[in-house]
């Protein structure tokens, strides 16, 4: 068995935690000039139809009485970890997703499952002031798809029995994993609801999606083996894809690469790491993988210097065809202290 949880509102719940004149108002998290962005909204918010990056003016526009506040990400994350301390107590595998979401083995609850669940929630909080929404299931997809299902403070079981009545009209937007593109890609094929999704054979998936297609068919039918996996027992972190055209402009690598150090650096943030080693992983067009890999003597997690000793790995790659993937990965973790954090953003 396993549990999905996810804070409700979180950075917006922080602040109305630290100064309860907020609470009953609505507030909005985020940039505070003009050409700012809403981080998040508490749910008063929402209702006026604000959510995670909207523009602040236009947030503004939708609400006049809205009551922003500028984000402190230092205090978040002294939240999020008393949150996962606690989570500890009842489980000892428990894999942080992000700052405020993660899965948590309960394999080894004994008695009502829901009692205890609910147990978790008040002692969450009673002890930080915060409140979440769980989702149970059996397995990760299923649990996630039932934490979302009655935010906030929500709390939600998923047995077999229950994926017709659930999973079948769900929009096809819910399922983890389809993001706008794919979205999109199967909406220009009629395709609204998981029901319809259903379908569609796996070649069809496959040829769509690509491996990913697997998984999606198997998601739907309520399959997902992925393991709660804890930092610990983690190896690497790090974002790879595949072209739609390969290529061997440097320029256009370089840009990836960019990106993807962006995209690793936030990703180890959020999950409190970091590492010694880069790689940088390549494969040319007639499917030949090469990886170059360097170990420093400190510790990395900033995007600068993933970009700087990646840009160096990548040039050590074999040239002559052009690459069809490319990837940056951070291994030998360690955790990303509090003191490596109060130098973060505020
Ligand atoms: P979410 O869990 O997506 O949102 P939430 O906790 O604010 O609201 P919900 O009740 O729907 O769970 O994200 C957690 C926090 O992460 C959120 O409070 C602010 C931050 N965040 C970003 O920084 N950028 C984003 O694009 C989103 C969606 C969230
Ligand atoms: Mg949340």
């Amino acid at each position: 068995m396993i549990i999905h949880v996810d804070l409700d509102a979180f950075y917006a719940s922080v602040e109305e935690l630290d100064n309860p004149t907020l609470k009953g108002h609505p507030v909005a998290v985020g940039g505070l000039s003009e050409h700012g962005i809403v981080t998040t909204a508490n749910y008063e918010a929402r209702k006026f139809g604000i959510h995670s990056a909207m523009p602040v003016f236009q947030a503004k526009q939708l609400c006049p009485n809205l009551l922003l506040v500028p984000n402190r990400r230092k205090r978040y994350l002294e939240k999020s970890r008393e949150v996962f301390q606690i989570l500890e107590k009842y489980s000892s595998t428990i894999e942080k997703v992000s700052i405020d979401e993660g899965y948590l083995d309960i394999s080894h609850w004994q008695g009502n499952l829901t009692q205890k669940a609910y147990e978790m929630k008040e002692d969450i909080y009673k002890n930080t002031g915060l409140t979440l929404s769980v989702g149970m299931s059996y397995n990760k997809f299923l649990a996630k798809i039932a934490s979302d299902w009655n935010k906030p403070n929500g709390f939600m079981l998923i047995t077999k029995g229950d994926i017709p009545g659930i999973l079948l009209p769900l929009p096809i937007e819910k399922i983890h994993g389809i993001g706008p593109k794919s979205a999109n890609k199967l909406h220009s094929l009629g395709i609204e609801t998981v029901e319809q999704l259903m379908d569609l054979p796996l070649d069809f998936l496959m040829d769509l999606f690509g491996k990913w297609g697997i998984e999606i068919y198997e998601r739907i039918r309520g399959i997902d083996t992925r393991e709660v996996t804890p930092l610990r027992e983690r190896k690497s972190l790090g974002v790879e894809r595949t072209f739609e055209e390969a290529t061997d402009n440097l320029k256009v690598l370089l840009g990836y690469l960019e990106e993807f150090s962006k995209e690793l650096e936030q990703d180890a943030i959020e999950k409190g790491i970091q590492g010694y080693t880069v790689t940088v992983k390549v494969k040319t067009s007639s499917f030949i993988t090469y990886t170059r890999s360097r170990t420093c003597s400190y510790t990395i997690y900033k995007m600068e210097d993933l970009l700087e000793i990646g840009k160096d790995l990548l040039e050590e790659c074999p040239k002559g065809e052009p690459y069809r993937l490319l990837g940056i990965t951070l291994s030998n973790l360690v955790p990303l202290t509090i003191r490596q954090l109060s130098f973060l953003e505020v």
